[in-house]
C-alpha cells in the first residue's frame, strides 16, 4: 500500500480523553475514531490489525474442532424470556422495538440463539459432541465505557458454545477450548494467564478468565510466579487425545492464579512469599461450563444411546477480539509508539523513501515495493514527499515490525537499511539481500 493513496490520519497531539497508552496510541496511529461513547469506527490501519487477530482466533478455534457459523446481531426478546434472562440482564441490554412493535435486542451474547439452533439441528447422541462459534459484534450498554476498545459498548467477540451428552464430555470440550485459548494468545505474543473465575450472570460451576498482566488492567490479580515462568509459546497438544488435552489443562491450572473476585488469602498463603505476584490484569477471554442452565428451559435434548432424551450439557467461551488490540498494545509499545508482534501487525514492513523525486532512490524503492509485494510481504510504502525525521517518527508510531529505508547516501554504495522495530537492530544490506531477508522473516505469518 502506498501511503500517498492510503487513509492514515495520524495525530500529532495526544488526545486529552485517552487515559491509557493503548487508547492514546490507537488514536494517534489513526487506527480508530470514536463515533459515540464506547462505539468506534475501525480506520483502515486498525481494521487490518483487527482482521489479523480475527484470523488467528479462527484458525485456533478450528484447530480445536470448533465449527464457524454466523448468527445475527439483533435478536428477538422472546428467546431471552424463554431462558429466563430477559428481565435479569438489566440496563446493559440495548432493547429495541421494530415497526411492528416487536421487542428485539442487540445481542450482548448468544447462548439462547445457539441453543435453539442446536436443538433443531442435533437429534441424536451420534451428532455429539459439537462446538460452534462465531465472531460477531456485540452491544452492552456499559455504565462506564472507557479506555477505547478495551471497554466499549459495541465490541467484537468470539463466542463459542459446546454441546455434549455427558458432564464428562462437557469437561473435555471445556478443556479443549482452554488449550485453544493458550495457543491463540501465545500466537499473538501475549501471556494470558488463566485464572479461576466466578461464573456471574452466565451461570455454571467451572470458569476461567484469561488475563494479560498490565498496569492499566481493571482487575487485581494474584499469580504464582512459577506459572508465569512456564513456556507459554510452545504448548503442543493432540486435540484427539483427551489425556493430552487434560495434561495441559492440569499443568496450567495447578498453580495459584486468581482475580480479586475469587481470591482467597488462606490458599494464597500456601504459595511461598517470594513467588507471590500481585498485579493488574486485562481480561481477554472468559470460559464457562454451565451444564443445562440454558438447554433445560429451552428444551435442547438429544436421544441417548438407550433411546431416552438427554438434556444437553453446555459451555460457552468468549474472546474479546476488539479488546485484544488494546491489550496487545498495552503489552507491547515503547515511548515512540506501538511495537506490533509480527502476527498481529497490520503490515509487515514500512518501506521509507528518503528522497522522493530522486530518480535513483525512487527506482530502487519502487523495485523493492514491487518485489516484496509480489512475494506476499505486506508493505506500507511511505512515498510521501516529507522530511526523513517526520517519516521515521510516523513509522515508529505505527510500529510495524520492520523498516526498510532507501536513501541517496546508502544507495550510492549499493545499500539500504533494514531496521527491526522491536529492538532497533539495524543492518546495511544490498536491496536484494534485504528483500530476501524480509521474505524469509514474514513467510507463514
Ligand atoms: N457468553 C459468554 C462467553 S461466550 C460471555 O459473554 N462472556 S464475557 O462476558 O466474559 O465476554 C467475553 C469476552 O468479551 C470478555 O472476556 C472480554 O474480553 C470481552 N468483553 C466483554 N465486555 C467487553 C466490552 N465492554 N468491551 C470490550 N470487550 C469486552
Amino acid at each position: 500500500m502506498r501511503l500517498t493513496r492510503y487513509v492514515l490520519p495520524l495525530l500529532k497531539e495526544t488526545p486529552a480523553e485517552a487515559q491509557i497508552v493503548s487508547h492514546r496510541l490507537m488514536l494517534r496511529a489513526g487506527m480508530i475514531r470514536q463515533s459515540s461513547a464506547g462505539i468506534y469506527s475501525w480506520l483502515p490501519l486498525g481494521y487490518r490489525a483487527l482482521q489479523k487477530v480475527e484470523r488467528i482466533v479462527h484458525e485456533e478455534q478450528q484447530r480445536a474442532g470448533a465449527i464457524p457459523l454466523l448468527m445475527p446481531t439483533i435478536q428477538p426478546a422472546e428467546i431471552w424470556r424463554e431462558s429466563g434472562r430477559y428481565d435479569a440482564y438489566g440496563p446493559e441490554m440495548l432493547r429495541i422495538k421494530d415497526r411492528h412493535e416487536r421487542e428485539m435486542l442487540y445481542g450482548p451474547t448468544n447462548e439462547e440463539m445457539i441453543t435453539l439452533l442446536v436443538r433443531d439441528a442435533v437429534k441424536s447422541w451420534r451428532d455429539l459432541p459439537r462446538i460452534l462459534y462465531h465472531i460477531q459484534w456485540k452491544f452492552r450498554d456499559e455504565t462506564r465505557p472507557r479506555f477505547g476498545v478495551m471497554r466499549g459498548r459495541e465490541f467484537l467477540m468470539k463466542d463459542a458454545y459446546s454441546f455434549d451428552l455427558t458432564a464428562e464430555g462437557a469437561r473435555l470440550s471445556y478443556q479443549k477450548m482452554f488449550v485453544s485459548y493458550l495457543k491463540t494468545f501465545a500466537r499473538l505474543g501475549l501471556t494470558a494467564v488463566p485464572m479461576k473465575a466466578d461464573t456471574g450472570p452466565i451461570g455454571g460451576d467451572l470458569s476461567h478468565e484469561f488475563l494479560i498482566l498490565a498496569e492499566t488492567g481493571e482487575s487485581q490479580v494474584f499469580v504464582d510466579k512459577a506459572l508465569l515462568a512456564k513456556d507459554w509459546s510452545s504448548v503442543e497438544v493432540d486435540y484427539e487425545d483427551p489425556a493430552s488435552v487434560a495434561g495441559i489443562f492440569e499443568s496450567f491450572t495447578s498453580a495459584y492464579a486468581r482475580t480479586d473476585e475469587t481470591h482467597d488469602e488462606a490458599i494464597w498463603a500456601e504459595t511461598p512469599a517470594e513467588r507471590q505476584v500481585s498485579a493488574r490484569g486485562v481480561e481477554v477471554g472468559h470460559i464457562f461450563y454451565f451444564g443445562t442452565k440454558y438447554s433445560e428451559p429451552l428444551k435442547a435434548a438429544a436421544i441417548g444411546p438407550d433411546g431416552q432424551p438427554v438434556t444437553l450439557e453446555m459451555g460457552s467461551y468468549g474472546v474479546g477480539v476488539s479488546r485484544l488490540l488494546g491489550a496487545i498494545i498495552e503489552a507491547s509499545h515503547d515511548e515512540n509508539g506501538i511495537v506490533w508482534p509480527e502476527a498481529a501487525a497490520p503490515f509487515h514492513v514500512a518501506l521509507v523513501n528518503l528522497k522522493q523525486g530522486d530518480a535513483a532512490v525512487d527506482a530502487a524503492a519502487e523495485k523493492l515495493y514491487a518485489e516484496l509485494t509480489a512475494a506476499g510481504v505486506e508493505v506500507l510504502y511511505d512515498d510521501r514527499d516529507e522530511r526523513a525525521g517526520g517519516k521515521f517518527a510516523a513509522m515508529d508510531l505505527i510500529g510495524l515490525p520492520w523498516r526498510l529505508t532507501v536513501g541517496p547516501r546508502g544507495l550510492a554504495s549499493g545499500q539500504v537499511e533494514l531496521r527491526r522495530r522491536k529492538d532497533g537492530a539495524t543492518e546495511e544490506l544490498t536491496p536484494e539481500a534485504a528483500a530476501a531477508k524480509l521474505i524469509a522473516a514474514t513467510r507463514g505469518l
